[in-house]
């Protein structure tokens, strides 16, 4: 009896380290911890729908997962974002694909001056665009979403009112919005958002060009206290993860990451339209910038310099064997589709 007794519970022990071995990883090692780097500062608008996705995603998976976060550049920096994730020094990164205009060919169109009107339609638009390509650009990560800034302006030390005014002023951009200077005769230089205060502090440029929440984000506006609304282009971003992260996550995980791509788009583009708003009411109330509105007559003149802008990309890429002609085509029908044209 005692012998059979011993037998039965010898049974019990070895089918308890059985089902204990068997089991899913996650269920025994507890919370999935996942890394997030962000390269500008915290109060900044791609961190802040950084810390809401954190957010979102501990709350739907009631908190299988958790993610640690890190702005302002103390994981990966600007440029070395999409790099940094394909080698996993963080698990999941947001880039600002303008810094590297060459190696995001068809996303980056949406920062074409194509006359997107705000951040929650432009966002949308580039969030299908990359469904429906797919681009090889993305192919070692996972993207997880997609959003862009809303339209850019010049915020400059100086008045600027004209294309005369503009001529040779040394103005700080990035990607798409950099030809776009250039054809307005400015003197654009390139550098990353995060290197700007300081160029702007030390008067390497005498202003930037850019979307007007950074007035107050980074408070520009206690050195520029002038804006030119030129209400073109948006740059476009993505937040990627590394794919082995990505194919390690249990199914229902994978799910709520999914289901989140199209509504962290869309959030994102709100919150950043709401607060370009208030970051001008700031701006004007209490930093006294003046916001400077070209004339009719004028402005004419700046959109017929940016005409042959849009021409040029579709001749190069159509060169390099992309369907040129459809993507800005594709731009301009989803854009139409969620303004509700
Ligand atoms: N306009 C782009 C991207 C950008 C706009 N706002 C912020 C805030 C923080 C980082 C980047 C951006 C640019 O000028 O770099």
């Amino acid at each position: 009896m005692k012998k059979e007794f011993a037998f039965v519970l010898a049974g019990i022990f070895l089918l308890s380290i059985l089902v204990v071995g068997l089991s899913p990883a996650p269920a025994l090692s507890g919370t999935i911890k996942l890394t997030y780097a962000n390269f500008p500062p915290a109060p900044t608008f791609p961190c802040i729908q950084m810390e809401k996705w954190k957010k979102e995603v501990e709350k739907r998976t009631n908190g299988k997962v958790s993610i640690q976060t890190f702005p302002g550049g103390t994981l990966l920096k600007a440029k070395g974002m999409m790099d940094g994730v394909i080698a996993g020094t963080a698990d999941i990164g947001c880039l600002c694909m303008a810094y590297q205009p060459g190696r995001f060919l068809i996303t980056n169109a949406t920062a074409l001056p194509l006359g997107l009107p705000n951040s929650e339609v432009a966002s949308l638009t580039l969030w299908d665009l990359y469904k429906k390509y797919k681009p090889e650009a993305f192919a070692k990560v996972k993207v997880l979403t997609m959003f862009t800034t809303a339209p850019s302006n010049i915020m400059s030390k100086i008045p600027i009112r004209n294309l005369e005014e503009l001529k040779g002023v040394p103005i700080r951009a990035s990607g798409g919005a950099a030809q776009i200077l250039k054809a307005w005769g400015a003197n654009r230089v390139g550098m990353p958002m995060p290197e700007t205060p300081e160029a702007l502090q030390k008067g390497v440029v005498k202003g930037l060009f850019s979307s007007l929440e950074v007035m107050k984000d980074f408070k520009f506006a206690e050195l520029c206290k002038y804006v030119t609304l030129t209400e073109t282009p948006v740059y476009p971003f993505a937040v990627v993860m590394n794919m082995d992260k990505w194919n390690a996550l249990p199914d229902d995980v994978k799910a709520v990451f999914d289901e989140l791509g199209t509504q962290q788009s869309a959030w994102t583009g709100a919150y950043m339209d709401n607060h370009v708003i208030e970051s001008i009411n700031w701006s004007k109330e209490k930093q006294g910038v003046k916001v400077l509105t070209l004339s009719e007559e004028e402005k004419a003149k700046w959109n017929k310099l940016l005409e042959p802008i849009v021409d040029n990309w579709i001749k190069a890429n159509a060169e390099k064997g992309l369907p040129a002609k459809q993507i800005v085509e594709d731009i301009k029908d989803f854009a139409c589709m969620y303004e509700g044209k």
